[in-house]
């Protein structure tokens, strides 16, 4: 049930959707963010869950946790009424926006039963057009969970069709378990949990569904010296929400095509720029280095980050992995998902505050230019006084094998389309012309790596996440005649056979040394074809591949982290044969 429904008639549709949608005015009265004052909330820190047991003599084993998704309000500013929200935590008066913090440690299992105690039906409009989950009216609001990054058994892995409801009620075909194991086999790093139901994702984390996760290697991390421990090892969640006056999250519920779909829009942006589930918030830090794992948790917007005093970062990790040195950049580019794991030396800071500013376009690249609301992203204020320091930024990190095109099993093509209203107005996204229903034709063989050639014939940046794969960037070139290309693919439909390659003959546009390690999304640019090597092994030897069954059912995906492409349905099913 649920997937079949984008068959019905537009005119069964639209009923549909009037039966279950909830049905509010447009406008309902904004709230106008500008109004709010910015830098009057402290930055809140998430609760902190262990992922592991210390019971039995101080050695660290397997935990099970159980973690609630719940129906709650929450305060996202001083100043805005309280927000009808979901969340999850340990218990309903527990849970928050983002979730909590999973701390886990390399080499020990975690697992986590994931309920849903979500109410009959959803608080954001949906749009049954779209491939989406759905048991039918009042019958709850489907869920699944994802821990983006993780090496995890594809039962464990939160496929899209795993979804279910309260009490487990209603599941979607692939639903298989109610306990997720999550492994931890993988390198120490930062991942997030976040909701993955079919054609629901974008509303779900709307919400309030997503969380961060960090695994931990203490032998291999210790002796880098970085910041560390509660006070200077932070995480900043950064996500975009618009609100109505009553406080209630706004997201807009008349599409951009509504007679082909009643509510999806191709983008969800927000005007208050959210910091750990707080408008601008502020933070007062001691004069020395912090590390801070930048999460970007927004269904569309990228952040280009600055500091309003010119402190720079040092990125010392991407979004799963340490990088082999320290980066050092006065402006960050953080794409949906993305995570930039940076040291902040505020002993160099010349003035006593500075603003964490963002001058990232929306739509990126070619959208419109931030203003005095989304321009700002939270506030620090410097103590006068030189604060001690342990801490330290050294010049070597972690060295993993170098991404290369050697030994590469095979080469494959992912064509990014977007098909439009004859008003120009996105209508769906598609990898490859196909959606998810067909059959898989990413097929790679465990233990190998691949070369994907990924053209992008939109005019978006679109974020490319491989679930259990690893992807680094070889190259990106400028595609010579776009249209052409275009045109054969029309024809043919296989890019192979329109020597797709041979359309990429403009000079290699350069990658930033920090994206250009091992990582698990990557920022495909329009009008060009990035050929990423995809990795289906793990960094460091290991007797097995990988400590479970790879190729069981049902298999994992691949798809783009815009939430609202990924919904409408630029994901595709990613199977692995055995080697
Ligand atoms: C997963 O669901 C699809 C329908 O969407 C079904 O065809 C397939 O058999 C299911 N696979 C498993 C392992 O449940
Ligand atoms: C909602 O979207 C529709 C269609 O794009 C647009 O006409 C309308 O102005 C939007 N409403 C608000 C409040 O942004
Ligand atoms: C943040 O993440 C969203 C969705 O995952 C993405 O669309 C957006 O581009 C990202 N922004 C940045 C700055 O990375
Ligand atoms: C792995 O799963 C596949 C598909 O379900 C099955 O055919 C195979 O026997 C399993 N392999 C092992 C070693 O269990
Ligand atoms: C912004 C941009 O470069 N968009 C391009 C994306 O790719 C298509 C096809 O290659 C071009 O037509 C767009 O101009
Ligand atoms: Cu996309």
């Amino acid at each position: 049930m649920g997937i079949g429904l984008a068959r019905l008639s537009p005119a069964v549709q639209l009923l549909l959707y009037l039966v279950v949608a909830r049905v509010a005015s447009d406008d309902g009265g904004l709230f106008g963010v500008s109004r709010l004052e910015m830098f009057v909330d402290d930055l809140p820190e998430m609760p902190k869950i262990r992922g592991y047991d210390l019971r039995t003599g101080g050695v660290p084993s397997t935990r099970t946790l159980t973690i609630g998704m719940f129906q709650t309000t929450w305060k996202f500013h001083r100043d805005l009424p309280p927000t009808a929200v979901f969340a999850y935590g340990l218990r309903r008066e527990a849970a928050t926006v983002p979730g909590p913090t999973i701390e886990a440690l390399r080499g020990v299992e975690t697992r986590v039963t994931w309920q849903n105690h979500l109410p009959s039906s959803h608080i954001l409009p949906w749009d049954p057009t779209i491939p989406t989950a759905f048991p039918g009216p009042g019958g709850g609001v489907p869920t699944v969970v994802h821990l983006h990054g993780a090496i995890a058994a594809p039962a464990s892995d939160g496929n899209a069709m795993a979804w279910f409801t309260a009490g487990y009620r209603f599941k979607g075909p692939n639903w298989s378990q109610e306990t997720y194991s999550y492994p931890n086999a993988q390198e120490p790093g930062n991942l997030w949990y976040h909701d993955h139901a079919m054609g629901l994702t974008r509303v779900n984390l709307l919400s309030g569904l997503f969380g961060a996760y960090v695994v931990r290697e203490p032998g291999l991390e210790q002796p880098l010296g970085l910041p560390s421990g509660d006070e200077f090892d932070r995480h900043l969640v950064v996500f975009d929400r618009s609100f109505r006056a009553d406080g209630s999250i706004f997201m807009n519920n008349t599409g951009d095509n509504p007679s082909i779909h009643p509510q999806w829009q191709p983008e969800y942006f927000g005007d208050a720029v959210v910091v750990n589930g707080k408008a601008w918030p502020r933070l007062r830090v001691r004069r020395r280095r912090y590390r801070f794992r930048i999460l970007n948790a927004s269904n569309a917007r990228f952040f280009r980050f600055f500091f309003s005093n010119g402190l720079e970062f040092h990125q010392v990790a991407s979004d799963s992995l340490y990088l082999r040195r320290p980066v050092r950049v006065r402006k960050l580019l953080m794409g949906p998902s993305e995570i930039a794991d940076v040291i902040v030396d505020f002993s160099v800071s010349p003035t006593d505050s500075a603003v964490l500013e963002n001058d990232a376009p929306y739509p990126y690249p070619a959208g419109d230019p931030t203003d005095d609301t989304n321009g700002k992203v939270m506030k620090f204020s410097i103590e006068q006084r030189t604060a001690a320091d342990p801490s330290c930024l050294p010049r070597q990190l972690v060295r993993y094998p170098t991404p290369s095109p050697h030994g590469a099993a095979r080469r494959r093509y992912v064509v990014m389309y977007e098909y439009t209203a004859s008003t120009g107005e996105p209508t769906r996204l598609l990898l490859n012309g196909k959606s998810y229903d067909e059959p898989a034709t990413e097929t790679p063989t465990v233990g190998t790596s691949e070369l994907w050639e990924v053209i992008n014939l939109t005019e978006d940046n679109h974020p490319l996440h491989v679930h259990l794969g690893l992807l680094a960037v070889l190259e990106q070139r400028r595609l010579s005649d776009p249209e052409a290309l275009k045109a054969c693919l029309a024809r043919r439909s296989d890019a192979a056979a329109c020597r797709a390659g041979q359309h990429a003959r403009g000079p290699p546009t350069p990658v930033p040394p920090q994206e250009r390690g091992w990582k698990n999304v990557f920022k495909v640019m329009p009008g060009h074809l990035t050929t990423l090597v995809v990795r289906f092994s793990p960094l460091r030897p290991s007797p097995v591949f990988y400590p479970f069954n790879v190729t069981a059912e049902p298999g994992y995906v691949y798809h783009c982290h815009i939430l609202d492409h990924e919904d409408n349905v630029m994901m595709r099913p990613l199977r692995l044969l055995p080697p």
